[in-house]
């Protein structure tokens, strides 16, 4: 079975993360997905509108996912790719190259993000 982890805040999903999703589990059999927590968004400067139960219980409701777990830290990746068995890494290419160390434990993948849409461009939009 070859499994495939991405990581990500996914806040007010939208088709650019349905996009990277769908592609990410097209790359093998399993896909986990490893959801910023709260507490670790605020490292990221983002303040996501949903709480991280609430953006799980949407993810897990997606065909495509078959695992969700928390980013707590940016250094869990070699851990989570280790202790999960994981073949493929997989991340929107605005990440290309930031996690070329995970080369020497799985295949690292940066995909084409989806044009013209983002969680922060919703919210300045609705902010109109
Ligand atoms: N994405 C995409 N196209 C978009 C928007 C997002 O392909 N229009 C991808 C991103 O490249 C990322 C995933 O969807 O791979 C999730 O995006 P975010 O929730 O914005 O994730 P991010 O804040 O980049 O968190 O440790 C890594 C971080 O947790 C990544």
């Amino acid at each position: 079975m070859k499994k495939v982890i991405t990581y990500g805040t996914f806040d007010l999903l939208h088709v650019g993360h349905i996009n990277l999703l769908r592609r990410a589990k097209a790359l093998g059999d399993y896909l986990i997905v490893v959801l910023s927590t709260d507490e670790f968004n605020r490292g990221k400067h983002k303040e996501a509108y949903y709480s991280y139960e609430n953006r799980k219980t949407i993810l897990e409701a997606i065909r495509y996912v078959d695992e969700v777990i928390p980013e707590t830290c940016w250094e869990q990746k070699i851990s989570d790719v280790v202790d999960n068995q994981v073949d493929i890494f997989v991340m929107g290419n605005d990440w290309e190259g930031k996690f070329d160390f995970l080369k020497e434990y799985c295949e690292v993948v940066y995909l084409p993000r989806t044009e013209g849409i983002s969680t922060t461009q919703i919210k300045d939009d609705l902010h109109k």
